[in-house]
């Protein structure tokens, strides 16, 4: 057991630095670009924070006990309340692919393909201390932080994707083979898992409790196991501490320095699996066990943290990781417990492999979402304006919707990335030029709908139905255009290498002719507010 103030024993040291809980407090809501640590999402946030507090409170002035594999009862306590927490030493992945994918981060940096994410936490634009690359499926995106990253397509069969290098073509080839490798690992390793469980449940007689309903086990199938363990992305990271001149310090045990702070991962389908391949660019003979301190963790060497959400009882878990090894979080391990990188010396990759939950977040969605919206265009008119043909009102409604899905889950988050998602391949060029255009119409439509309501002799039940219909997408489409034209020009974009800097887009001027309504939406919106006032005659 780490014990961080020495003398007591068990769980219940006490420290030798006391950050003050309002000290923690702050340091855990800046802490870096992540969610806030273990909170039930279920909850408000104002909610959140309160308990929060309350946590820190009962925190007083000590750390958190947590344990490493120095401490005696490291093994006991993982398997008892982290068997879902699975580690695969450097020793047990095949040499060539350790190789090949070390070769493929180099290729990727090389390349300047990873880049820190300009994310948004609580209203706030926060630049990630690690720099990422999704790659994976063609078409498949993946959401964190409201930021939509876009994939680097991976060459699977039957796909046909042209990268801007040959090097960067056999990275992603790689990655594409280590998602395979760590895919049947995962299965491989749940499968022993479940008939653990199994056997334990076996153990205990079937007749006991009041519904005899013990003995039997509910856990995943294998059909469970594999749809859960089948990839869709990897989230690649890299950092280099030494050019991280702040990093936040842990704050619930002491344990250091973090990449990444305490957190879930969002977006993925429920119950799954995520795979990670760590590799710490560590120099052949470093650290000797001799000048790594007596107690805690070793600074320099990189570590991923373990916590149970809510849990201050329970000892997190520091487990090191060399160049090489690989863990697994199986199951629901990612909802119940949050998880941690702790900084060591060298620069380190890692590669996180994700069943994304992508039912609103492919491409394929995305465009059948536009041509549903379109159905509802008919002919185009001289003048150039779009006729429509329905105004039933729930139709209408989906129209907007959906021009505001395309515009601000697809193009803005699109471009406000820069060029960066264009650094390895145009893959995405193509696509996000055709839904500009289905965009573009969707402007046209909302045209001829305010057309139309505005036009005399429309009973006003009718057109009041109409104007409820879009109202609150069209005021969401004014707030949302609002917030990322001013996202795109905050201070911290502006810092951005020219390659990174945020675009605005799509963006036009008051008078653009070729534009049927403005930008800034503000005046419509109160427009429509105005017709909903007017006395019924
Ligand atoms: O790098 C790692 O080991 C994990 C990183 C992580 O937690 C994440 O990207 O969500
Ligand atoms: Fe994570």
């Amino acid at each position: 057991m780490y014990n961080p103030g020495g003398g007591g024993e068990g769980c219940s040291g006490s420290m030798k630095r006391t950050p003050t809980p309002e000290e923690r407090e702050r340091e855990a809501k800046e802490s870096h670009c992540r969610a806030p640590t273990g909170f039930d999402p279920a909850t408000s946030e104002k909610a959140r924070r309160g308990q929060k507090l309350r946590l820190f409170e009962e925190l007083e002035d000590t750390w958190l006990p947590y344990l490493t594999p120095k401490d005696d009862e490291f093994y006991q306590q993982w398997q008892l309340k982290y068997p879902k927490l699975v580690l695969r030493e450097a020793g047990s992945v095949p040499e060539e692919l350790h190789r090949e994918v070390q070769a493929a981060f180099a290729t990727l940096h090389k390349h300047g393909c990873l880049a820190r994410d300009l994310v948004r936490v609580q209203g706030k634009d926060l630049l990630t201390p690690v720099a990422r690359l999704l790659v994976g499926n063609p078409g498949c995106t993946y959401k964190y932080l409201n930021t939509r990253l876009f994939t680097v397509p991976w060459p699977v069969r039957g796909s046909n994707i042209s990268y801007h290098e040959a090097e960067v073509a056999a990275a992603c080839q790689t990655l594409l083979s280590l998602n395979s490798y760590l895919q049947l690992e995962t299965v491989q390793a749940w499968e022993e898992l479940v008939a653990k469980e199994r056997a334990n449940i076996d153990e205990v007689p079937v007749c006991i409790g009041p519904d005899f309903g013990l003995g039997i086990f509910d856990g995943p199938d294998e059909a469970d196991i594999r749809s859960r363990s089948a990839y869709n992305v990897t989230l690649l990271n890299f950092m280099d501490p030494q050019k991280m001149p702040y990093l936040k310090e842990e704050p619930y045990f002491g344990m250091g320095k973090m990449a990444v702070s305490w957190h879930h991962d969002e977006n993925l389908v429920d119950r799954s699996a995520v795979a990670v391949y760590s590799h710490s660019c560590e120099g052949p003979e470093e650290d000797s066990e001799e000048d790594s301190p007596l107690e805690g963790r070793d600074p320099d060497t990189w570590h991923v943290g373990f916590k149970i959400s809510w849990d201050i009882e329970t000892p997190g878990l520091a487990i090191p990781l060399h160049q090489g090894d690989c863990y697994f979080m199986l199951d629901d391990l990612n909802a119940t417990h949050q998880h941690c990188v702790l900084a060591g010396l060298p620069p380190r990759f890692s590669s996180t492999h994700r069943v994304a939950e992508c039912s609103t977040g492919t491409l394929d969605y995305i465009l059948q979402r536009c041509q549903l919206a379109l159905q509802n265009v008919g002919d185009v008119t001289d003048s150039g304006g779009v006729s429509l043909k329905s105004l039933e009102p729930a139709v209408l409604k989906q129209g907007e919707e959906i021009h505001n899905e395309v515009e601000f889950e697809w193009l803005r988050q699109f471009w406000f990335q820069g060029s960066r998602p264009r650094k390895c391949t145009d893959w995405w060029c193509q696509p996000m030029a055709q839904l500009e255009e289905m965009w573009r119409k969707m402007e046209g439509v909302t045209n001829g709908v305010l057309h139309e309501v505005r036009r005399e002799g429309v009973p006003v039940g009718q057109r009041n139905a109409m104007v409820t219909a879009i109202l609150a997408s069209l005021t969401t489409r004014q707030t949302l255009r609002r917030e990322w034209h001013a996202r795109c020009q905050s201070r911290i974009a502006r810092t951005l290498p020219a390659d990174q800097k945020p675009e605005c887009r799509p963006y036009w001027e008051k008078e653009d002719p070729a534009m049927p309504l403005p930008f800034d939406l503000t005046d419509v919106v109160s427009e429509l507010r105005g017709l909903l006032l007017e006395p019924t005659p």
